[in-house]
């Protein structure tokens, strides 16, 4: 009986430690936000060379493509060239085939979740997208492109939405100009001019996005905790 007692003694105080710390420590496992993109790149922020406007060809951000992360798999990498995905998105803001890049990345266990939203066309409008972030992948990347123009997005990576070990209430982040490193074209309207092979993605360097030794950025992303 004293043998069998001590035995179960040392387990029932694993199981109540393990309890505890599950209460104290952690967060839930998954949060949901809502996105808003917010188009920032007009003609007053960032007049160099700014696009007529046109139905179509009019300036506009493409729909935003992002994939929830952890820190392990990249949209885009600064200094690494860019995949098909990426290059086709900076170029003709297309999110086929990155979408497809993403879900391979999520079936590879390196991604959570895809999400899209439209494009903008009207600065003055904005779109939203649901998003669910997990314990396991608790950041966020996300690119559209800057149209028109020869390769250039607007991009953020591993937005981390839990700090503290906590998911925040709210966060905003700018995103910044990039040249994916796809078409070799300098101008917002250059005719198509395929850099083979690819050059490493760049902060975008023009006078187009660097204004009086300023980076204004071409976008916004707000993240509301649902
Ligand atoms: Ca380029
Ligand atoms: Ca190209």
């Amino acid at each position: 009986m004293k043998k069998q007692l001590s035995r179960f003694i040392p387990m029932v105080m694993v199981a109540v430690a393990l309890v505890a710390s599950a209460a104290s420590a952690a967060p839930a496992t998954s949060a949901q936000y809502k996105i808003t993109f917010i188009r920032l790149w007009t003609k007053k922020t960032h007049p160099f060379e700014y696009p007529e406007p046109g139905l179509l060809t009019g300036p506009h951000l493409s729909g935003l493509i992002g994939a929830t992360t952890a820190g392990g798999y990249e949209i885009y990498k600064v200094g690494t060239p860019p995949t098909p995905g990426l290059e086709r998105l900076s170029e003709e803001g297309k999110h086929s085939p990155l979408d497809q890049e993403i879900k391979n990345a999520i079936a590879a266990g390196k991604a959570g979740a895809l999400f899209e939203t439209g494009p903008i066309r009207d600065a003055s409008k904005t779109e939203t997208v649901n998003v669910t972030v997990t314990t396991r992948f608790p950041m966020v990347s996300a690119v559209a492109m800057v149209a028109p123009s020869p390769d250039w997005f607007a991009g953020v990576a591993d937005v981390n939405l839990m700090e503290g070990g906590k998911w925040v209430s709210k966060k905003t982040v700018d995103l910044f100009a990039y040249d994916s490193g796809g078409d070799d074209g300098n101008t917002y309207k250059a005719p198509d001019k395929d850099t083979n092979p690819k050059k490493p993605t760049t902060l975008a360097n023009t006078p187009h996005f660097v204004i009086k030794g300023e980076r204004p950025p071409v976008a916004r992303l707000v993240f509301t905790k649902m």
